[in-house]
């Protein structure tokens, strides 16, 4: 089966946790606005009235007749088809809990650089976002990686992944979040860091996996840039 993943074309967003599965998957996809006119087929299938199920927003991913939304979702459906996802219900709604954890946190990175509104441009609501972004890098970022690092200090596999002995999908995520910290907060990050070792060492498994690493070094791998979730303003890199 060909995969179609619709997300938006010029940026890694929440399409790129989709990507990062189907790639350690070796899932054959195309990410349909990447194509000639893709974005124009993408908006055009996200209106359509033919869509009994519509999608609110992109990602979405065309599996023959399914069409998902909602990026956890869309994984929940990928990570047992592609032993990305633990064997059991338990362990399945394990990974997925993890999965929604790491997409409220994503929620908050964004609010870093659009507090006010996401219709506003970010030098519209700079002030705010000053605000916001020291209270993420000083309390929240550190309460979300602290949770992740216990996360794995309680796996009894005694993996360096989260859930058992086996990467799962969730760890794909992670992966991508401290890459996205990293980029967007480096100053904060470099102090923050030292204290979460094995979410760190987890990111640098995962950037090693050789289907990963091969992608990363791919021109299918967005650069990250300041349309995208994880944005980089260095008035906002607080270090305090
Ligand atoms: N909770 C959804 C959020 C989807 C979402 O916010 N997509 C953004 C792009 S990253 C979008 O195009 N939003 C349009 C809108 O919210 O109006 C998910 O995880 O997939």
């Amino acid at each position: 089966m060909r995969y179609e993943l619709y997300y938006w074309a010029g940026i890694q967003g929440l399409g790129e946790f989709v990507r990062l599965a189907l790639e350690e998957a070796r899932a054959d996809y195309v990410d349909i606005a990447r194509e000639a006119d893709g974005e124009r087929a993408m908006l055009r299938l996200l209106d359509s009235k033919d869509v009994e199920h519509p999608p609110f927003a992109p990602p979405y991913l065309k599996a023959e007749e399914l069409l998902i939304g909602q990026t956890a979702n869309i994984l929940f459906y990928l990570g047992p088809r592609h032993d990305l996802a633990p064997p059991t219900e338990a362990g399945r709604l394990w990974a997925h809990q993890l999965q929604l954890t790491i997409a409220d946190l994503v929620d908050e990175v964004h609010d870093t650089h659009h507090p006010i509104a996401s219709s506003l441009y970010y030098k519209d609501q700079r002030p705010e976002a000053k605000r916001r972004t020291a209270d993420f890098v000083n309390s929240r970022a550190p309460k979300y990686l602290g949770y992740f690092e216990k996360v794995l200090i309680r796996n009894k596999a005694g993996s360096e992944y989260l859930i058992g002995a086996n990467l799962t999908y969730p760890d794909l995520s992670l992966f991508q979040v401290v890459a996205g910290l990293r980029y967007a907060f480096p100053r904060a990050m470099t102090r923050l860091e030292p204290k979460y070792p094995r979410v760190t060492a987890l990111h640098e498994r995962v950037a090693t996996r050789p289907r990963i690493a091969a992608y990363l070094s791919s021109n299918r791998r967005i650069p990250f840039n300041e349309h995208g979730i994880f944005r980089h303003y260095p008035e906002l890199d607080v270090d305090t």
